[in-house]
Order: C-alpha cells, then sequence, then structure tokens
C-alpha cells in the first residue's frame, strides 16, 4: 500500500458541506448535483477518512417534520454503522435563512436570538445523537456592513449571554460535549464579530464555563486576516484551547477559498503539519483532523473524490517532510537551544535577588549580537526537505 494513503488511523474527517459542495458562488450556478449524505458517508469511507461532520441543515433540512427527521437520522446511522464511520462534530446553520440575515446570537431582534438558541439546542440533541463530542460554533452572520446599528459590546455580551445559556444546556442534559469557536473576520459581512482566533482565546475566558469552550481556527480565515495560522494554532494549543481544526488552503487577501489542504502556501501548510504532528518534540494535537474545503468549481463527482483523496495525502506527505526535518542532524544543531546554568533559573520567578542578580551580569550587548544565527541554512535546509531533495 502506498504509505501515503489515508486509513482511519490518520483521524481525517470531512463536513457533509464540503464535498457536498454544488459550486455555488455569488457570480454562478451549481455545477454539481447535490449528494445524498449517505452517498457521501460511503465514498468518504472508501477515500480512507474516520468520519463525516455536519450541521444540523447538512443532514435534517430546514422545516422538515418530527418523523422525517427521525426517518433521516434513522436511514444516516445505518450508513454510518455499514461503513464504519462516525461523527466527531457537528454545528448549526446559523447563516443560511433569511431570519439570521443581520446575525443570531447578536441579532438586535430577541425573536431571533430566541429562535437562534433554539435551533442551537435542537442541533446539540442531533449532534449528541450521532455521536459528536466537539461542537463547532461560526458565526458567519454576526457582523455588520452599518457598524452604528448597534454597540459592538453589546454583540459581545450577546454572544457570551448565548455561550453561557448553551454551556448550561449542555450540562443539564449531561452530554459529554465541548464548544469550539471558530473566527473568521469578514465574508458574508462586511466585518465579523471576534475576527481571529487571538480574539476568540481572550473570549473564552469571560465566560461561566471556559473550561468548556475552546477554538476551532481555520486556515482561510486567519490567512485572510493576514496572520501567521501557525502561530494562533500554537498560542490555542499552548492555551490547551485546540479542540478542533479546519484544514484548507487560502492565499492572502482574496475571498474565502477554502482550497485543497496544502494547495497554496506550502510552506505554512509544513510548519502547521510539523506543529499539530509535534515533530519538534513537543505534545501533539490528538483531536480530528477536519478538511473544511471544498473541490474547484471545474470539477465533477470524480474530481469531488480527487479533491478529498489530495487533502489527506498532502497532510500525510507533509507529516513525513517534518519528521525527517526534524530528524535531520544539521537541523537539530541549528536549532538547538543555548544552555547557560548560571542565567537560566534567574528568568522565570521574580525575585529581589533575581533581579539584582540579572543586574549584576556581565552582559556584552556588542559582542552577543554578533553571532549569526544561520537561519539562512536552516530555512534553506527546511526547503529541501519540502521539496523532496534531502
Ligand atoms: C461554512 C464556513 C465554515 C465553517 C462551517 C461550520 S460553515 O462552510 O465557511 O468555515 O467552518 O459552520
Ligand atoms: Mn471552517
Ligand atoms: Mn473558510
Amino acid at each position: 500500500m502506498d504509505p501515503f494513503d489515508p486509513t482511519a488511523k490518520d483521524r481525517f474527517t470531512f463536513g457533509l458541506w464540503t464535498v457536498g459542495n454544488t459550486g455555488r458562488d455569488p457570480f454562478g450556478e451549481a455545477v454539481r448535483a447535490p449528494l445524498a449524505p449517505t452517498h457521501i458517508v460511503r465514498k468518504l469511507s472508501e477515500c480512507g477518512a474516520w468520519g463525516v461532520n455536519l450541521h444540523d441543515n447538512d443532514l435534517v433540512p430546514f422545516g422538515s417534520s418530527a418523523s422525517e427527521r427521525d426517518r433521516i437520522v434513522r436511514e444516516f446511522k445505518a450508513a454510518l454503522q455499514e461503513h464504519g464511520m462516525c461523527v466527531p462534530m457537528a454545528t448549526t446553520n446559523l447563516f443560511s435563512h433569511p431570519i439570521f440575515k443581520d446575525g443570531a446570537f447578536t441579532s438586535n431582534d430577541p425573536k431571533v436570538r430566541a429562535f437562534a438558541l433554539r435551533k442551537t439546542m435542537d442541533g446539540i440533541d442531533l449532534g449528541v445523537e450521532l455521536g459528536a463530542r466537539v461542537y463547532v460554533f461560526w458565526g458567519g452572520r454576526e457582523g455588520t456592513e452599518a457598524d452604528a446599528c448597534r454597540d459592538p459590546r453589546t454583540a459581545v455580551a450577546r454572544t457570551r449571554e448565548a455561550m453561557d445559556f448553551l454551556c448550561d444546556y449542555v450540562r443539564e442534559q449531561g452530554y459529554d460535549l465541548v464548544f469550539a469557536l471558530e473566527a473568521k473576520p469578514n465574508e458574508p459581512r462586511g466585518d465579523i464579530y471576534f475576527p481571529t482566533t487571538g480574539h476568540m482565546l481572550h473570549f473564552i475566558s469571560t465566560l461561566a464555563h471556559p473550561e468548556m469552550v475552546g477554538v476551532n481556527p481555520e486556515v482561510a480565515h486567519e490567512t485572510m486576516a493576514g496572520l501567521s495560522f501557525t502561530h494562533g494554532v500554537a498560542q490555542a494549543m499552548e492555551a490547551g484551547k485546540l479542540f478542533h481544526i479546519d484544514l484548507n488552503a487560502q492565499r492572502i487577501g482574496r475571498y474565502d477559498q477554502d482550497f485543497r489542504f496544502g494547495s497554496e502556501d506550502v510552506r505554512q501548510a509544513f510548519l502547521l503539519v510539523r506543529l499539530l504532528e509535534g515533530t519538534l518534540g513537543t505534545a501533539p494535537y490528538t483531536g480530528p483532523l477536519h478538511f473544511d474545503a471544498h473541490a474547484y468549481r471545474s470539477e465533477d463527482e470524480a474530481g469531488v473524490w480527487d479533491f478529498a483523496r489530495g487533502c489527506m495525502r498532502t497532510y500525510k506527505i507533509l507529516k513525513a517532510r517534518a519528521q525527517a526535518f526534524d530528524a535531520d542532524p544539521e537541523v537539530r544543531a541549528l536549532i538547538a537551544e543555548q544552555n547557560d546554568a548560571a542565567i537560566e533559573p534567574l528568568l522565570s520567578g521574580y525575585t529581589k535577588d533575581k533581579a539584582a542578580k540579572l543586574r549584576a551580569l556581565a552582559l556584552d550587548p556588542a559582542s552577543i549580537s554578533k553571532r549569526g544565527l544561520r537561519y539562512e541554512r536552516l530555512d534553506q535546509l527546511m526547503i529541501e526537505h519540502l521539496l523532496g531533495v534531502r
């Protein structure tokens, strides 16, 4: 078997909405027919994926009766069982229906906020019934064009109110479920509240149950904001808050492209996989590896499965490259930490004595700054590993 072909052990997941994307965009109609959720389950398992994620309405169309819902869920569960697939994450569609045109949890209309909470409680019930352990919140419509419509602090407070309400709902039901908040700077709104993972991380610390809430950073969204995705993910990991991740590819300064993982900025993709896999010797991310991406509009259904296999293969190839890079003795020598047993203990845990000792150290800025760091060599080695010549 090709070592880069995915298997369930790799924990790769796709959303029903990702491989099911019909290629509609603001300027053109669908180019592919919708795929039945049960068909997606079968095809994804054949491709080597581990799980499938969904919005409430990706599976149960908006407005379905209770009996329709139950029949759809029953058939979907049977397909999961038959193909050995799971649903690690679920989420609510709080953006498609016109009622959400000015937001869901942040709307000025309490009836809209009530509808959003109710829809989310139902979505949580559905997700838990399917086995989901992570519930994502992407507030795509929570933003503005006419910013005078509300004090932005009200939007923050209303989002907190909703998160606290829903955390208590989960607790009261006794569900084994955590929340993961997904940031995006803009699109479909002119500006979306909580535009980056960093904004989300701080917001979480203000919640009533912060331990239940983490982040779901997306490559495309952080890149749209012009930020280093890897740095954002690293900060989330360091805080113990990387509950989920949306992998795809994006060029800076563009609309939300949601391209096949690794198809743009291979360098960032490499650094990301290296971080997630902990090839540097750090603790790895062990949650689901979700691809929130879709096939180019040029593709028919066969191209969709090419796309899905491509996402997973590229991840595995980058993982192998990252392992080789971090095992390379020349790389290890270049990034070896410099240890100074006399200085190190003075740098953490302030005491008056340590401060005095720091002041007394003989530190010569001129000679310290003369040392070249050899990052040109290090970066070239990374490129050579990436390009497969080392
Ligand atoms: C939508 C969005 C994604 C989110 C999905 C979860 S919905 O496709 O573009 O980034 O992760 O709600
Ligand atoms: Mn996403
Ligand atoms: Mn996106």
